[in-house]
């Protein structure tokens, strides 16, 4: 494999330890709010740079016994850290599995040969305390040779152990080693706020309550939803619509996309979407939640709290509803279950 000379990679290290010290702010082991794995020099919109990256990430076992990614030792989070990249960009990531047993990284939605599709049947997975690089990598929309089109990378996606329990990860994937992937395309708007939302069996983010998020009206906030395990969910956000398209935004008045509140998924569907918070809503404490009402009557419901400029939720006691929570924007990280098997 190629790789270009260093400049895209002093870029992209300079961003992530920008982004490392803010995470550090917030005093929690809660995941970033804001996408941890960012392409540089991005103002309000991506920018395509056809940039080769490159990221270091563990594999850990939390201290409650759960597993998670992480950018530093000690630091994994439940999801994994959000990585994003611009259509034409290449990703290695150096993976350390720091685990007693066998484990991997596989993603979805992006292009890899064989050597990075994570997974033992192919030799591809990570034996205990190694270290194996992944190389994903991204295309923009074009005109193939038989004249058909192929779709670029963009969209929301996700990536996960394949290894853990059994040969599908699904022991790994139980206890939390999960995280969300976007690609987005040159000109695609960048989110204010990003929330990674995981309806993983009868948890979100592997979590017995949903966690609260944090936002201010007007934000341009990013929703990535995720399901694992074993069961259909139903997504649902009080107070707000997208559109059901790689975006959820409309080009204009003759896009026909679906204008929705709530959207289906089911094990290891992943979509996203942007909205500005509390337009034509207002500031408050908007639930989102499973819509399967047994779901949402066990616990798979949080709050997303839209305050006033002035910081203040109105009709909200400033405790969320579901135990405690990240800083500003964080990740919820309130206590876990024992991890299930
Ligand atoms: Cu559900």
């Amino acid at each position: 494999m190629t790789e270009e000379p260093d400049v895209p990679r002093r870029g992209f290290n300079r961003r992530l330890l920008a982004t490392g010290a803010a995470v550090a702010a917030l005093g929690t082991a809660a995941a970033p709010a804001v996408a941890a794995v960012r392409p540089a020099g991005t103002g309000r919109s991506a920018v395509a740079a056809g940039a080769v990256r490159h990221l270091k990430l563990y594999i850990e076992e939390l201290p409650d016994g759960q597993l998670g990614y992480g950018l530093e030792k000690g630091k994994a989070t439940i999801p994994g850290p959000p990585i994003e990249l611009v259509e034409g960009d290449t990703l290695h990531i150096e993976c350390e599995n720091t685990l007693k047993t066998a484990a991997s990284l596989h993603v979805h939605g992006l292009d890899y040969d064989v050597a990075s599709d994570g997974t033992r049947m192919n030799r591809s997975h990570l034996e205990p305390g190694a270290t194996r690089t992944y190389t994903w990598r991204t295309h923009a929309p074009g005109r193939r040779a038989d004249g058909t089109w192929r779709p670029g990378s963009a969209g929301y996606w996700h990536y996960h152990d394949h290894v853990v329990g059994t040969e599908h990860g699904t022991g790994g994937i139980r206890r939390g080693l999960y995280g969300p992937v976007v690609v987005r395309r040159a000109g695609d708007p960048l989110p204010d706020r990003q929330f990674t939302i995981v309806f993983n069996d009868m948890t979100i983010n592997n979590l017995p309550k949903g966690p609260d998020f944090t936002a201010t009206v007007g934000d341009r906030v990013e929703i990535v939803s995720i399901t694992h395990g074993e069961y259909y969910h139903t997504f649902h956000l009080h107070g707000h619509r997208w559109a059901d398209n790689r975006t959820g935004l409309l080009d204009g008045p003759a896009d026909t996309s679906r204008v929705i509140d709530n959207k289906i998924t089911g094990p290891a569907d992943s979509f996203g979407f942007q909205f500005l918070a509390g337009e034509g809503a207002g500031a408050g404490a908007w639930m989102y939640h499973c819509h399967v009402q047994s779901h949402s009557d066990m616990g798979m419901a949080g709050l997303l709290l839209i305050a006033k400029p002035d910081g203040t939720v109105p009709g909200h006691d400033g405790h969320g509803s579901h135990g405690t929570h990240g800083g500003p924007g964080g990740h919820g990280q309130a206590p876990r279950r024992p991890p299930a098997q």
